[in-house]
């Protein structure tokens, strides 16, 4: 099966349905009231965990999606159809981030996990709503809000407790298929493994946790070199890793265990301050146990624990596995995004100003401002009252005085997004 990994999706929500602007006609009721129905709301998108799937390959050529619009509103009083809601089934471990911002959104951590990312647009009010004592035939009706557009970026990042990393051909496939039940592909040349394996393993005395064979590092890794860079990102759930270190290659094992924990730190994401389980491998021959002795002097003196293993003997493999297991009970879980990286998601009881207006030249003045933009979006224009309840929402959020203040003169003009009046004190 094709591992893809990442994936970038284009979302749009559905946009509200307009408000209906009526009036009830019949035989023998030739006066009767607004009767223009609401518009429905547009259809949201959400991201869903879902187990059925474990890679993003789906999403490989599938980029857009689109939640179906809200219906007008209609005659007697009829409220629109709301726009159906779209679910997006993403692989269980899948992280949500804004591609424009690379902000974090979501994690979809666990099965069955439910994610609102575009809510859809709010359907429009029918003339029916305004309907009050001193207007009882209100020739207004709202357009309905537009919906909401994200382009994300879904990156998978395995669920495993324990990450096997190491250079490549260290053995790290042969452990992985030696204490678990994955069959991970092994071979004498580099780069065997080209995708992350996933294994459990069980332990006598009743514990167990999954392990992540990885693709092998090299120096620079995290600078894309390898295939590494992207396959770190799947050491970022485990908490606990194993580093094997090559006792059968020609090579300097502490400078091995030295390029690849630099490549962790380089990498950041907490990767360096997991705890790491030490392990010479391939210790099956007096060569390699003469190695492994002296890199096991190397680490002693700066302070760290090595252990010996040998895969095809099955020597010490247990005790590397309960090593593991000790650490996993107290190691901590990192988060999978930068802390500081958080999708600000828009709160309209915290912005502070309603609008603000920028002179342009010296009798032109424009309008700007999410929330009056948005309340401009509600009110439909082509209509007498539209425009006279927009020109009275503004004076009431203090426009006229504000453009009074900077000195606007009668005549001069007023712009908001595509409406245009005059200034008139
Ligand atoms: N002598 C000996 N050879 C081993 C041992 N474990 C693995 N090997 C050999 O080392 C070679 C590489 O093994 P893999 O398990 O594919 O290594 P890897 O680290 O997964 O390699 P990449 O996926 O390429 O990064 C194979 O030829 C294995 O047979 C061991 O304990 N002793
Ligand atoms: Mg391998």
């Amino acid at each position: 099966m094709l591992f893809v990994d990442r994936a970038i999706l284009d979302c749009r929500s559905g946009n509200g349905g307009n408000g209906r602007l009526s009036f009830l006609h019949e035989k023998n009721r030739p006066n009767g009231g607004p009767d223009g129905g609401n518009g429905g709301r547009g259809g949201s998108i959400y991201l869903r965990a879902s187990k059925t799937t474990s890679t993003l390959v789906n999403y490989r050529h599938a980029k857009t999606f689109y939640a179906p619009d809200g219906e007008n509103g209609d005659i007697k009083n009829l409220y629109g159809r709301k726009g159906e809601d779209l679910y997006i089934d993403l692989p269980v471990g899948s992280v949500v981030f804004s591609s424009d911002t690379k902000k974090f959104i979501c994690d979809l951590d666990e099965p069955g996990k439910i994610f609102l990312l575009c809510k859809g647009g709010r359907g429009g009010r029918g003339n029916a709503c305004f309907k009050t004592p001193r207007n009882k035939a209100p020739k207004i009706a709202e357009n309905g809000l537009p919906g909401d557009k994200k382009k994300i970026v879904v990156e998978l990042k395995l669920l495993a407790d324990v990450g096997i990393i190491g250079f490549p051909s260290v053995g790290k496939s042969t452990f992985i298929s030696c204490v678990t039940n994955s069959k991970a592909e092994i071979g004498d040349y580099d780069f065997t493994t080209l995708v992350p394996n996933l294994g459990v393993t069980y332990l006598k005395d009743g514990r167990s946790f999954v392990l992540a064979d990885m693709p092998g590092l090299i120096k620079g890794a995290h600078l894309g070199k390898g295939l590494g860079l992207s396959f770190l990102k799947h050491i970022e759930r485990t908490r606990v890793l194993i580093h094997l270190v090559d006792m059968d290659s020609d090579r300097d094992p502490y400078k091995d265990y030295k390029a690849i924990r630099d490549e962790l730190k380089d990498y950041g994401m907490h990767l360096i301050d997991r705890p790491e389980v030490v392990v010479g491998s391939k210790v099956d021959s007096p060569e390699a146990e003469e190695k492994f002795n002296k890199f096991k002097k190397t680490m002693k003196k700066h302070g760290v624990e090595v252990y010996s293993i040998s895969s095809l003997e099955g020597k010490n493999l247990d005790l590397v596995l309960y090593k593991v297991a000790d650490l996993l009970q107290t190691a901590k879980t990192y988060p999978v995004y930068d802390e500081n990286d958080e999708e600000e998601t828009y709160d309209l009881t915290k912005t502070a100003d309603i609008f603000d207006i920028k002179k342009v030249d010296e009798h032109t003045y424009v309008i700007t401002g999410e929330r009056v933009l948005r309340t401009y979006h509600l009110i439909n224009i082509t209509e007498e009252e539209g425009m006279l309840k927009l020109i009275q929402y503004l004076e009431k959020i203090g426009v006229d005085n504000k453009l009074h203040k900077m000195g606007a003169k009668n005549g001069d003009t007023i712009k908001l997004e595509d409406f245009e009046f005059e200034y008139f004190e």
